[in-house]
């Protein structure tokens, strides 16, 4: 793979998709940046179907989170993946509705900013099974740039919380298997748990 050095500040991105081919379109996004030339991807998260958190009904999401090292800068980063979100034909105004892909920078290193629209660590994600899980797969022992909390932490506080559900998507992984070296995308991972169907407390 080509692009920037690994041994980059790490970037986590998180990716959700609850419309259309959700599936295909989470390995669109990935294929995308795998190809983008500053931007290379190092690792991937499994699959995971999650309940939808917020106000309305909405169908279930997959989510996912890769790793990836970048020479961008956080702003040219958020437009790479705007941009993808746009070629996935997501609509701007679309916030709280359904979306074919949905691409945020979870963590830029040690990086804390909240200007306009870069907002990093991103907003509620400590509080979300459905960031939480795929994340810990790759970034366990990352910590919180605010908090210096490990993943692992954050994530086992709200599994003992419980909330909306999330569980291991069987249909496949974000990319195909032996991509990534050192990544079995695809597998079943240890320690992959579901939630149970917990009554949904959810909020926006
Ligand atoms: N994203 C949202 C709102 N709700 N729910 C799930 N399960 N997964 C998401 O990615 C998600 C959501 C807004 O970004
Ligand atoms: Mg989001
Ligand atoms: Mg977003």
């Amino acid at each position: 793979m080509t692009g920037p050095a690994a041994g980059m500040a790490p970037v986590f991105l998180g990716l959700g998709s609850n419309q259309g081919d959700r599936l295909g379109h989470l390995r669109s996004a990935v294929a995308a940046l795998v190809a983008h030339p500053r931007v290379s991807v190092t690792a991937c998260s499994g699959i995971w179907e999650t309940e939808h958190v917020g106000p309305d009904v909405q169908d279930p999401y997959l989510n996912a989170c890769v790793a990836v090292a970048t020479d961008l800068a956080p702003l040219e980063l958020l437009d790479v993946l705007k941009d993808l979100e746009a070629r996935a034909g997501r609509q701007p105004e679309g916030h709280r509705r359904p979306r074919p892909i949905d691409l945020d920078i979870l963590l830029f290193g040690d990086l804390v900013v909240a200007e306009g629209r870069l907002v990093i660590p991103h907003r509620e994600w400590r509080e979300r099974a459905f960031v939480l899980e795929p994340l810990a797969e790759i970034a366990a022992g990352a910590t919180c740039p605010d908090s210096g909390e490990t993943i692992a932490a954050i994530c086992a506080k709200i599994r003992r919380k419980g909330g909306p559900w999330v569980r291991p998507f069987a249909g496949g992984g974000l990319v195909d298997e032996g991509f990534l070296p050192g990544q079995e995308p695809g597998r079943e991972q240890g320690g992959r748990g579901c939630y149970p169907g917990a009554t949904s407390s959810s909020k926006a």
